[in-house]
């Protein structure tokens, strides 16, 4: 008896993701995520965070990890040279830690969303190396221990495979990610570096390159450890029919592979035949991480329609997430569920 009970500890833990068990009310994503072995996320608007109370509730009932929008970028945490502001990402990681939730650091290096005095300071290629050097250090270093995955460099090829024209590749060749991965890891061993893009889900010029990539960080031993996939669909363009073929060659080189930031935008007025296959497109990219054998987590980029970066980018789509803005569930929202829920 006790024996079985000792063994039935044992095998919940091995397939519950640690924590996550407790904090999961049934009927929600979380809970069906659970049963399936892989993590559910969203991305967190922190002002949402702090004044909606229903947003602030949701979050920790329907997720079991998360992701800052945008208080983890370059600009929200150095905004003026050396001065550094980490106090609404620490606030993520205290409501991570306090709902049982992992955290997905997001971003290390990116084009986008860096401080001026970063993009206007015109300076030299060794100069702009130990800046990044220093950024990625302390930042990783605040963080440590606190982050599960980092997004070490984001959207670094153009959608034909070639490298895109950044501050980074234009100032220090492509050698900026290896020694991105190395900085991280030396400041952090525990944490998972990733890769990440979007229009990479499938076989494509743009995932070739990240598998051609892959396979010289790897020859070379920098600690690469995740291919992100940020899994921005819209319903215009159909949903990509080879991700799960490109998520298995990643896997056989040795990463792990997650979504990242999903959504599934609309052009408006949204039909009911919009609104099915944008459940489809969730479902699709879910299907793929459930029958994947490293896939660890699936993001998405904002659960309501309240919140949404979508409209203010795409004039005349919008309606990009599983919930509307009154929080009600949408075919998006029951799709997902159940899915997991048929592969717990
Ligand atoms: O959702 C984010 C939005 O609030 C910001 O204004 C925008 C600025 O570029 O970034 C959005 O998040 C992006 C993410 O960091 C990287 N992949 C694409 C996301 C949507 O643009």
């Amino acid at each position: 008896m006790r024996r079985s009970l000792i063994a039935a500890v044992a095998l919940t833990a091995l397939i519950v993701p640690a924590g996550a068990a407790q904090a999961a009310p049934p009927d929600t994503l979380r809970s069906a995520a659970n049963g399936a072995g892989i993590r559910i996320g969203t991305a967190v608007d922190m002002s949402a965070l702090a004044e909606d109370e229903q947003y602030r509730t949701l979050v920790g009932a329907e997720f079991s990890t998360v992701t800052a929008e945008n208080v983890m970028k370059w600009e929200a945490l150095e905004p003026t040279r050396g001065v550094h502001n980490y106090e609404p990402a620490d606030r993520l990681v205290q409501y991570a830690r306090a709902h049982h939730q992992k955290l997905r650091g997001h971003v290390l290096v990116w084009h986008s969303q860096n401080p001026a005095w970063l993009t206007e300071g015109d300076f030299s290629p060794a100069e702009l190396r130990q800046i990044l050097r220093e950024h990625i250090t302390d930042t990783v270093t605040h963080f440590k221990g606190k982050v599960w995955h980092w997004d070490v460099v984001n959207e670094i090829f153009n959608d034909d495979g070639t490298w895109r024209d950044t501050i980074w590749y234009r100032t220090l060749g492509p050698g900026f990610v290896a020694d991105a991965f190395r900085w991280a890891h030396r400041a952090d061993p525990a944490a998972k570096l990733y890769l990440n893009d979007y229009n990479n889900e499938g076989l494509s010029p743009k995932s070739d390159a990240y598998y051609a990539l892959v396979q010289q960080l790897k020859a070379a031993g920098v600690p690469v450890q995740g291919y992100g996939v940020q899994g921005h669909l819209a319903t215009q363009y159909g949903v990509p029919q080879t991700t799960l073929e490109n998520l298995r060659r990643f896997e056989r080189l040795g990463l792990d592979t997650a979504f990242t930031e999903v959504d599934v935008r609309i052009p408006l007025p949204a039909d009911s035949a919009e609104v099915q296959a944008q459940a489809q497109g969730f479902t699709t990219l879910l299907q793929a991480c459930l029958l994947a054998q490293r896939c660890v987590s699936y993001t998405l980029w904002g659960f309501t329609d309240r919140y949404n970066w979508v409209p203010g980018v795409f004039e005349g789509e919008g309606e990009a997430t599983p919930l509307t803005e009154d929080y009600e569930r949408k075919p998006a929202y029951r799709s997902i569920r159940d899915t997991l829920r048929l592969a717990g």
